[in-house]
């Protein structure tokens, strides 16, 4: 596991990733061939084990897979901005914005159409690419408690019960870098935000991917109700469970 400390941090980082960024593929098989970006990543696969179901068998269902993937790859900012994907976080209700309440509510409504759609287990049936991409979505609404509907236990459960899901936990749980700007909720005093409290002082982010929440907290000032918590700039090295 290498730590992930942003592409100016790691020496020879964007040797392996252009962008500095993971996912990247490695195909060694065609001499080292890098791909980068989910939705590459995905496709390439694809191509390579077509016999594997990454896409529905059926056209109407995959142009259903695809825009859902599309809209989880380019959406849901607000989600990914304040509820970043942390497994190791115990579970515990966090004050979110307006636009991730809308962000967990799209994601809450696709998730039972696409059970009720498809029959379930997994969002298109069968596990596919969907499931991969919304498997990240999921994991931030159980850890920060955004969303409890049936749909919501009937995707969870189909998740935890891979192999795969519970490979990624195990791995996720098992690292011992803390990556502070992930850490939200937590107040210095190391109990967790709950709804209703209030800090009392905001706390600016200087992480790169932060900078979305740098500028909210800013322009919020004091005397509103933080919406998330980030610990101050810490230049340590970023391990990340997820995507
Ligand atoms: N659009 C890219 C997003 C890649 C991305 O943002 N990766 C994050 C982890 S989820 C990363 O590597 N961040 C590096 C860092 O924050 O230092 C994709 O879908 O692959």
């Amino acid at each position: 596991m290498a730590p992930i400390t942003g592409k100016a941090q790691i020496p020879g980082m964007t040797d392996i990733s252009p962008t500095g960024k993971v996912p990247c593929l490695v195909d060694r098989d065609q001499g080292g061939l890098a791909v980068w970006e989910s939705a590459a990543i995905t496709e390439y696969l694809n191509e390579l084990f077509p016999e594997c179901g990454i896409w529905p068998a059926q056209m109407r269902d995959r142009a259903r897979a695809r825009a859902l993937v599309s809209e989880m790859h380019g959406g849901f900012a607000a989600l990914r901005g304040e509820c970043p994907m942390n497994m190791r976080r115990p579970p515990a209700t966090l004050a979110v914005s307006d636009a991730c309440r809308a962000d967990v509510a799209r994601a809450g409504a696709l998730f039972a159409s696409s059970l009720d759609a498809s029959g379930g287990p997994f969002l298109m049936g069968k596990f596919s690419a969907v499931d991969a991409f919304y498997a990240p979505v999921l994991s931030r609404i159980l850890t920060y408690n955004l969303l409890d509907s049936a749909a919501v236990h009937a995707f969870s459960g189909a998740l935890e019960n891979l192999q795969a899901w519970q490979e990624w936990r195990r791995a996720a749980l098992a690292e011992t870098a803390i990556v502070a700007a992930d850490e939200v909720g937590k107040i210095p005093q190391g109990r967790w935000q709950t709804p209703g409290q209030s800090p009392g002082f905001h706390l600016i982010c200087r992480m790169p991917s932060c900078r979305d929440n740098h500028a909210r907290h800013v322009r919020q000032g004091p005397a509103r109700q933080p919406r998330s918590v980030h610990p101050p700039a810490i230049h340590q090295s970023r391990a990340r469970s997820s995507g």
